[in-house]
């Protein structure tokens, strides 16, 4: 089994290069914020709680979004590995992700991170707003995204480097030059399928 985060700041285009990734690698796909907006869209207990925090561009509550990977795991026992994108986002995060890999056997292999100047996300992110219809890509709570990310998610970076396992990626290329720098990085641990 193979695990990789995929780290970096809102419009990092961690969704982007996950979608490439995945099928390339033939990995599953967890993203904190898609599996989020799922439950704000269906409006169960859990979307109605975490969408005061998205509208305001504020993490959601930890457990709220390590109950909701636990689970996400344990509906594929049989995957080649599995990609995290937008999580972990807080050290406790990392800590608990650690934990669940080490009680099914398993671990973080690799982390790599998309390192994009400040002006490039707020532009992709304003230019995504007008078409995606997602109520956080507005200027004033982009910002806040990016205060969050600041102060809260870029510790977690770190906390990998730590453990040897961070690689930092240029995320500011195009989007096909930005996959094959990624692609050379996963490579050294896992052949593609396609
Ligand atoms: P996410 O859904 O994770 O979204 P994101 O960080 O904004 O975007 P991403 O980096 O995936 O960028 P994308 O590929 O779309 O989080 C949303 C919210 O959910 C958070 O603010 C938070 O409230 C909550 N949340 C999620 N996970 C959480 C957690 N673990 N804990 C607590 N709260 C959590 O790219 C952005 C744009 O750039 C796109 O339009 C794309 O087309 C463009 N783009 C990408 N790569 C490009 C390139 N190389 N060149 C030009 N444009 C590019």
């Amino acid at each position: 089994m193979f695990n990789l985060v995929l780290f970096g700041p809102p419009g990092s285009g961690k969704g982007t290069q996950s979608a490439n990734i995945v099928h390339t690698y033939g990995l599953k796909h967890i993203s904190t914020g898609d599996l989020l907006r799922e439950e704000v869209t269906t409006q169960t207990p859990l979307g109605v709680e975490a969408k005061k925090y998205m509208d305001q561009g504020l993490l959601v509550p930890d457990e709220v979004v390590i109950g909701m990977i636990s689970s996400k795991i344990d509906e594929f026992p049989e995957a080649r590995g599995f990609i995290f994108d937008g999580f972990p986002r807080t050290c406790a995060q990392a800590e608990s992700l650690d934990n669940l890999l080490e009680f099914k056997n398993t671990q973080i292999h690799l982390v790599l991170s998309l390192d994009v100047p400040q002006e490039e996300l707020t532009r992709r992110m304003i230019g995504r707003g007008a078409t995606s219809g997602r109520s956080d890509d507005t200027e004033e709570i982009i910002i806040r995204r990016i205060d969050e990310y600041r102060s809260k998610t870029a510790p977690v970076a770190e906390y990998y480097d730590t453990q040897g396992k961070l690689d930092i990626i240029r995320g500011d290329y195009s989007i096909d030059e930005t996959f094959h720098a990624l692609t050379r990085q996963i490579d050294k641990h896992l052949l593609p399928v396609t």
